[in-house]
């Protein structure tokens, strides 16, 4: 007979319902512990599911053996320096966030290129304007930086709407439609050609603020930026700067260096860009619970963890 195991899930108290529940319907000997209402032993927890767990939470668990994310993005965990290596760490990784991400990019990129932001303004004016010029979608070139599990359902979807599709990633791509661009030295050649740039990248060391003012300047004139990865990727003051030269024509922000997004940053009140707050995909918590479920019953017969983070490459 196979002991019981522990998991500590290290989320918000008040949402920890979301993840008890289905985690109890599916797995009933799975003793689930909730990180800040629960009393336990740090030695007694066995896995951890969470999404940004404290500084030092995972090192203080002397026997963790594998820790899942609530995320497809795992920079929440590996900004903790504590964060203890020889531990496995898994990340969300499905095709229902990785559709609704393509659903976003698609719909942001059409509001854009159909310039509704135009036709908005006209209707608050009852203003009947069809003197717009009209955009070609086989002239307008869309990048995308990363081209990993989401990064290339975007890039297909986008591809299926006449766009002209690159993608960016450390390693080249074969994807029909998509021409790849790969490594830092064709980051250049690839802005030059990206009228509208979406960042899908994890964030790491090497692409923490890879949207920077130098970036913005490599883009065309008029190009427009989606990002849906993390604030992190972006220097704001420098978004806002070149939008505000007249060089970049806008941009739809997702995610945000500080989230939630302070009332006092000017991204709020920008007329030509776009704030969400950070719900491009929203994951289905049951989903998020069969991920670790699995994995736990894979990890307890010996059996390999599918994808898990290279600490190496941060992602
Ligand atoms: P993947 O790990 O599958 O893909 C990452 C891609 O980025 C890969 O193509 C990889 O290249 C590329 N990449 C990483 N580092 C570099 C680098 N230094 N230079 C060039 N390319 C690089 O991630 P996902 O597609 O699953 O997720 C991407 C991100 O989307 C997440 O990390 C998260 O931040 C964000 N996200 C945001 C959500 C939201 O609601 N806003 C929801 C879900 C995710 P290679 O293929 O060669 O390895
Ligand atoms: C993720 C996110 O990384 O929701 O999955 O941001």
């Amino acid at each position: 007979m196979t002991a019981r195991s522990t998991l500590l899930l290290a989320v918000p108290v008040s949402w920890a319902g979301l993840w008890t529940a289905p985690l109890a319907e599916m797995a009933p000997d799975l003793n689930v512990v909730v990180q800040g209402r629960d009393e336990y032993d740090p030695k007694a927890i066995d896995y951890a599911l969470g999404f940004r767990p404290e500084t030092g939470l995972l090192a203080s668990l002397p026997n963790l053996k594998a820790v899942f994310s609530l995320g497809a993005g795992v920079d929440g965990f590996l900004v903790d320096p504590n964060y203890p290596k020889r531990i496995p760490l898994v990340r969300f990784v499905d095709h229902q966030l990785s559709r609704e991400m393509a659903q976003y990019c698609v719909m942001h990129a059409l509001i854009h290129h159909r310039q509704q932001r135009l036709f908005d303004t006209f209707q608050k004016e009852k203003k009947w304007r069809q003197s717009v010029p009209p955009r070609r979608t086989d002239d307008t070139r869309i990048g995308v930086l990363g081209i990993g599990e989401i990064g290339t359902i975007v890039a297909k979807r986008l591809r299926d709407h006449d766009f002209k599709m690159a993608g960016w990633s450390r390693t080249r791509k074969q994807i029909p439609g998509v021409e790849s661009f790969a490594g830092h030295e064709e980051l250049q050649k690839f802005l030059n050609r990206s009228d509208i740039l979406i960042c899908l990248l994890p964030l790491t060391a090497d692409t923490r603020h890879i949207l920077n003012a130098k970036a913005f300047s490599q883009l065309p004139k008029d190009a427009f930026v989606i990002n849906v990865a993390r604030g992190g990727h972006l220097k704001e003051d420098d978004l806002i700067a070149a939008i505000d030269s007249g060089h970049l024509s806008g941009a739809t922000l997702d995610v945000f260096e500080t989230e939630p997004l302070p009332d006092s940053s000017p991204l709020w009140s920008h007329h030509k860009i776009t704030v969400t707050p950070h719900v491009a995909a929203i994951s289905d918590p049951r989903v998020m619970a069969k991920n670790a479920v699995d994995g736990i019953a894979r990890h307890k017969v010996g059996k390999p963890l599918d994808n898990v983070v290279d600490f190496a490459r941060g992602y």
